[in-house]
């Protein structure tokens, strides 16, 4: 997909929001259907002005997302003053003269219903393309520069000046210090440098990003951006956030259950006085500065010992480099029937850190030419973290290849979980198996403590994550709609991570903290709920592409590479964009309308049995 960076809410993945359908009370009706009449529309005047200001439309758009695109690819490969400035001015007009779009095209509301579906979708879509600019030009260029000057913030990380030489350490540093040290003051030590070194600079230019923020969006008739950022899936924002908390309902139980086992072996780890027997448990210990993936804990909560190792990072160290790691998952793609990379992506993607530059190691794919440009951004490390990170960011690059000819409002994902969720579905089908068949593991076992011990490597990565995946935005969304005012962000922050994670700061945190913006989709304005449905999704996706494939066994052994059947019916639903509801081209693959959680329990059924057995007894919950 493209992320929409800063002002622009829909270029690049891993940044701003996807446009996906959305719904305001004036416009709920048209969102929701793409066979709505288009009676009578021949004598209505202003029916043939809608139709051809959308087809004006799409060049405009596009050389504004273009620009935006471009300087922002620049900005992030190479920060500088200079690039920081190209990117917060593109990223100022873009989002200037797409509000004057949106504004210009409420005209059109009346006649919404008498239009083709075509030009009704992307009238509607149109106010989800960027965050919206406040009328004051002052005030739209200050919110362009404070939003990129918050994501190279967080880009160059945790920075000292010694002799009037700046000298920075990044997520990458602190991120190999978190996965591998095992003494906990030390990884203390880490967290609180860089929760404080970047938080404390991101917490007022995030407040005056929400104040500035709001402004645009009251300009084009949302209560604020949170109001925006809800309305982007063909529903109203009220029964969106319905959805959200029917899914945690559905998979909380088995968070649960893996939190209550993992504390246990976190306590015998570090001892009572790092990790208590029972209640929440600190932040800092889970390999990551976020708690959200406890893929690093692996070794601390294997559940068999003596069985074959899943771990592939000893051959990647032995022999891959970056770009044989991206070949690999190139292959996957391929082996479904999809097309190889363009020769653009090998000579124009970043593939690892550049010597002597800033830039933005958070991974991201990109199409900049919004023509096929594809691109990846990472700063790729020989480990398996990082190829399945690849895979994820291929899926977006597929993503944006199968829809890259449509109009350039379509060009997004069915909502912005699909685009999450398309090369997770992929990482689902690399089972041991794969691995092996690929020569990246030795050996495997098929035994029922091997598909435990399977199980516990994906739930660390896909179950662990869930609450998190739903905390970021609901805090965001309480920030931007006022309900926490920023004196009491820092402490809404903490008690959603006790109420979801099941987690406390690992020291005691000061309102003047900011921890939220110690996470880079805060400080880079990326929507994140996106992740959480992502992870919902790509279940689905995965036992929809399973059965394609023909596949009848457990869900979890299954892998659907090299399988054509598969590979077509996922392009089928791709190919569709932003074009139709998600709804439809969720339907399109998997027979069903509703995001439904039953699909990652089917999955993880062998893992949750046998964590209830092991905590039998256990005062789980905090
Ligand atoms: O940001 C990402 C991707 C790029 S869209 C690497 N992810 C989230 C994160 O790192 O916080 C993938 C999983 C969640
Ligand atoms: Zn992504």
């Amino acid at each position: 997909m493209r992320t929409k960076t800063l002002l622009l809410l829909a270029l690049v993945a891993c940044k701003k929001n996807e446009p996906a359908p959305g719904q305001q009370p004036a416009v709920q009706t048209a969102t929701g259907s793409a066979t709505g009449s288009a009676a009578g529309s021949a004598d209505d005047p202003l029916v043939a002005e809608a139709k051809k200001f959308v087809a004006d439309l799409d060049p405009t758009l596009r050389k504004l997302d273009v620009d935006a695109a471009q300087a922002e690819w620049t900005n992030e490969t190479d920060i500088t003053k200079e690039h920081e400035a190209a990117t917060a001015k593109a990223g100022e007009i873009a989002s200037v003269e797409t509000t004057k779009l949106v504004k210009e095209a409420k005209k059109f509301d009346s006649v919404l219903d008498k239009l083709d579906p075509a030009t009704r979708r992307q009238l509607v879509l149109l106010k989800f393309q960027a965050q919206p600019s406040p009328d004051d030009p002052k005030q739209a260029e200050e919110l362009a520069k404070v939003g990129t000057e918050m994501t190279s913030i967080y880009g160059k990380g945790v920075c000292t000046t010694t002799n009037g030489k700046e000298s920075c350490k990044d997520i990458e540093y602190y991120s190999k210090l978190l996965q591998h040290e095992k003494d906990p003051k030390k990884l203390l030590d880490a967290w609180k440098t860089w929760h404080d070194g970047v938080g404390h600079l991101e917490a007022p230019l995030f407040a005056r990003y929400t104040e500035l923020g709001n402004i645009g969006a009251k300009a084009i008739g949302f209560a604020d951006i949170s109001a925006i950022w809800k309305s982007n899936y063909d529903m109203p924002a009220d029964q969106f956030e319905g959805e959200v908390d029917k899914l945690w309902g559905q998979v909380k139980p088995l968070y649960d259950q893996l939190h209550c086992y993992a504390r246990r072996q976190l306590n015998k780890k570090y001892g009572d006085a790092v990790v208590p027997k029972t209640g929440p448990i600190p932040a800092h210990l889970f390999g990551n500065m976020w708690g959200q993936e406890w893929g690093y804990l692996y070794d601390d909560l294997e559940p068999y010992k003596g069985v074959a190792k899943i771990d592939v990072t000893p051959v990647l160290e032995k022999s891959y480099d970056a770009k044989k790691m991206v070949q690999m998952g190139e292959a996957f793609y391929t082996s479904l029937g999809f097309d190889p990379l363009p020769a653009t992506f090998w000579e124009r993607s970043m593939l690892t850190k550049p010597a002597g530059k800033d830039v933005v190691c958070h991974a991201s794919a990109w199409d900049v030419g919004f023509n096929n440009d594809l691109r990846i951004k990472m700063c790729i490390n020989l480990n398996q973290e990082d190829l399945l990170v690849i895979h994820h960011e291929l899926g977006h690059d597929y993503y944006y290849h199968s829809y890259y000819k449509l109009p350039i409002i379509f060009q997004a994902g069915a909502n912005d979980g699909f685009h999450e969720a398309i090369g997770d579905t992929v990482q689902l089908s690399m089972t041991p198996e794969y691995l092996h068949d690929r020569g990246l593991l030795e050996k495997v076992e098929k035994n029922d403590k091997a598909t435990i011990n399977a199980q516990m490597r994906v739930a660390l990565e896909k179950i662990a994550f869930l609450p998190f995946g739903i905390k970021v935005d609901k805090w965001r969304w309480d920030a931007f709609s006022g309900k926490v005012k920023p004196e009491q962000f820092n402490q809404h922050w903490w008690d959603l991570t006790l109420q979801y994670q099941g987690m406390t700061p690992p020291l005691p945190r000061a309102a003047t903290d900011f921890d939220p913006g110690a996470k880079f989709h805060v400080a880079s304005n990326t929507p994140y709920m996106r992740y959480f449905l992502a992870d919902v999704l790509e279940f689905q996706f995965y036992r929809a592409l399973c059965k394609k494939a023909g596949f009848t066994g457990p869900l979890h052994e299954c892998n659907f590479y090299g399988n054509k059947e598969a590979g077509a019916a996922f392009w089928k639903m791709l190919q569709l964009g932003a074009s139709k509801p998600w709804q439809d081209a969720l339907e399109e693959l998997t027979g069903q309308r509703d995001m439904d959680a039953t699909a990652i329990l089917e999955y993880f059924a062998p893992l949750q049995k046998w964590l209830e057995e092991q905590n039998k007894g256990q005062q789980c919950g905090w």
